[in-house]
Parts: C-alpha cells; structure tokens; sequence
C-alpha cells in the first residue's frame, strides 16, 4: 500500500481552562507576560463566555470531519492531525506525531479562509520550522481558500433565506472580519483584498445590491498601534442613530468557527451596543464542521496534492 499523505490542519487553539490563559495569553504575545489590566479583561472575557470556547471542540470536530470525507472520497490516501499555533496539541507536536507514523509528504492547511503574514504565512512558518527537524519530509503548502464555493454559498444561503429581511430598507448587513494592524496592509498583504473579494461574492450569490451591504473589521487587539477600520460596533451604532437602520444582519465571513471573537465579540459586545441604539441584531451561523466547510476543506487538500 502506498503511503498516506498526512494533513496537518492548522488552527489557533483556545484555553481549555483558566488556568491556561496566562501562557495561551503568553504565547500571542511573542513570550511577553500580559500586564494585569490586560489579562484580567481576557480572563472577563472568557469567563463571560464560559471555559472552554466551542472552538476547541470545533477543530476537532473539523478534523474528523474531513478526515471522514477523505476516507470516503480516497481510501487510506491521507491521515488529518490538528495542529495549534497556542496551545497544545501545538504545530511541532503534530509534526512530531506524523513523523512518529512514518509519513513523509504533508499538505500544511491552515483554518484561516485570507492569506495574511499573521494568519496563513504565520502557520505555514512554524509547520516549515517544525518540519526541518525531520529530514526527508516534505511540505506541501495549501494556499487561501477564501473563494470555494461551498464557502461561499454556506453564506448567501443563509442571506437568500432570510430575503424578506434583507430587502428591508432599514436593515444592512455588515460583513465583518478579523481587523490587523495597519501596517501589515500598508506592507503589501492581500489579506484586506480577499476580505473584499469574499464580501463581494457572497453578496453577490445573494443578490444583495450595494445599498444593503458594508463591510467593517472587528476584534481589532488590545496594542497600541493603528488597526484596519471602521469598526464594526461604531459602524453598527452609527447606521442605526444617524441612518435609521432597525435591523442589523451581521456575517462574520473572516472567521470560520464560533470562538471567543463570536460568541463574545458579536454576541455580547456589538448585541449589547445594538440594543442600546435601539436596534436588533441577527447574527448568520458559522461554518464550524457544516458539511459545506467539510467539502471546501476537501477541495483544499486536493487540489493541493495535485498542484
Ligand atoms: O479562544 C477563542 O475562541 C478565540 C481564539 C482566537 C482566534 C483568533 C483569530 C485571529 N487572530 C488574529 C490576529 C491577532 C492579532 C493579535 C491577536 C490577539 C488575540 C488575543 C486573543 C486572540 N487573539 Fe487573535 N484570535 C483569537 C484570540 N489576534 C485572546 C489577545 C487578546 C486580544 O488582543 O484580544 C494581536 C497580538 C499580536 O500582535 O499577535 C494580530 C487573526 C485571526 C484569524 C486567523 C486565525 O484564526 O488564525 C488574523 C480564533
């Protein structure tokens, strides 16, 4: 039998319990402890949302999924480990295990749908890294996956089912991603472009016209250089005092699971600044293990072994 190729799909892990967040927390910062303030506001956080985020049962339940499709498509031709770029089971850890099973080819798949240096570049890194302490492997990177279709109509559907809504002339559906520092665009990352392109596509799969759609940056982190805007809490508040929006449709299209940046960011914080303008929030379903992110995921890994 030949041997399998392993998928290593990368993710950027959650605290499993309190007493991870310190060194999770740690390890975002680049080795630097978080100062108190800082730590006690992500500790809220998490606390708010309850320990742990559904993300870590989302990754494994992504990874099992498409472990599942592939065994389905392709018998016995790939084995899915789940690397963490934070939190155990770190990057190395996976790399060390693949090793341990005797394969050598691995196709690198980051969870991130955008290209950015601090996404995709960043876990294809450490899986490059982590990779050189096992001669004779070789990695296969997968590259941005932002316009499969699957992805893309998992979206607009939701949107096409909810037209009545949508066609209201005072409801608007922002579309939200991950916000970065300014620089890393101003440096030539396609990220803020693939947003785009995204936002684009899945409005215009759901026939959304140019008036019933925008696009903001959320969950912009707690450092004090400049960050992508506008915000997508300003904007939410300002369409609904100085625009008369009732009716906020929100789609987190950057983010592919629920995780802190969902369940807190959007359904605590932009919710609450809603209600308080006097306006409702809807807010559209993640991917997480749905059958269309399984097949995108698929799609992803194969096109990558042929390229
Ligand atoms: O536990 C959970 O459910 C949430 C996990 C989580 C995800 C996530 C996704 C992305 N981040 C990205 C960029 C940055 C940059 C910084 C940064 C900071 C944090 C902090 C926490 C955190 N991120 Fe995150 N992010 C998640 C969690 N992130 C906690 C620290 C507290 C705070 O600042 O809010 C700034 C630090 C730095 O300079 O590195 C930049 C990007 C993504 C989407 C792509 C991906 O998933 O890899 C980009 C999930």
């Amino acid at each position: 039998m030949t041997e399998p190729t392993a998928v290593l799909l990368m993710a950027y892990g959650t605290p499993y319990q309190e007493s991870d967040i310190r060194g999770y927390y740690t390890n975002i910062r680049h080795g630097q402890e978080p100062p108190k303030p800082l730590m006690d506001q992500l500790v809220g956080r998490y606390k708010a949302i309850g320990l742990p985020s559904p993300l870590a049962r989302i990754t494994t339940a992504q990874r099992d999924g498409l472990q599942a499709a592939l065994d389905k498509a392709h018998p016995g031709a790939y084995k899915v480990y789940e690397g963490l770029k934070y939190i155990t089971p770190f990057i190395q850890d996976a790399v060390d295990q693949i090793a341990t099973d005797g394969i050598t080819r691995v196709i690198g798949l980051p969870l991130a749908p955008q290209y950015s240096s601090y996404s995709s570049e960043d876990y294809h890194n450490r899986a490059s890294r982590a990779i050189e302490s096992h001669p004779g492997m070789e990695y296969l990177p997968a590259r941005s996956w932002w316009n499969h279709q699957a992805l893309i109509r998992f979206w607009s559907d939701q949107l096409v089912a909810m037209k009545d809504l949508t066609d209201r002339p005072d409801t608007k559906v922002i579309f939200s991603a991950h916000s970065l520092p300014l620089r890393t665009i101003q440096g030539g990352d396609p990220y803020k472009d693939e947003v785009i392109g995204l936002s684009n596509a899945v409005a215009q799969a759901a026939d959304l016209n140019e008036d019933q759609y925008v696009l903001a940056w959320q969950s912009a982190g707690r450092t004090q250089e400049p960050w992508i805007g506008p915000d997508f809490v300003k904007v939410a508040k300002d369409l609904i005092t100085k625009s008369g929006m009732k009716t906020i449709v929100s789609a987190s299209i950057g983010f592919i699971a629920d995780n802190l940046e969902i369940c807190y960011d959007v359904d605590m914080e932009l919710a609450k600044a809603i209600e308080s303008a006097g306006g409702t929030l809807t807010r559209l379903n993640m991917p997480n293990d749905s059958p269309a992110l399984i097949a995108t995921l698929q799609e992803v890994v194969e096109e990558t072994k042929a390229e």
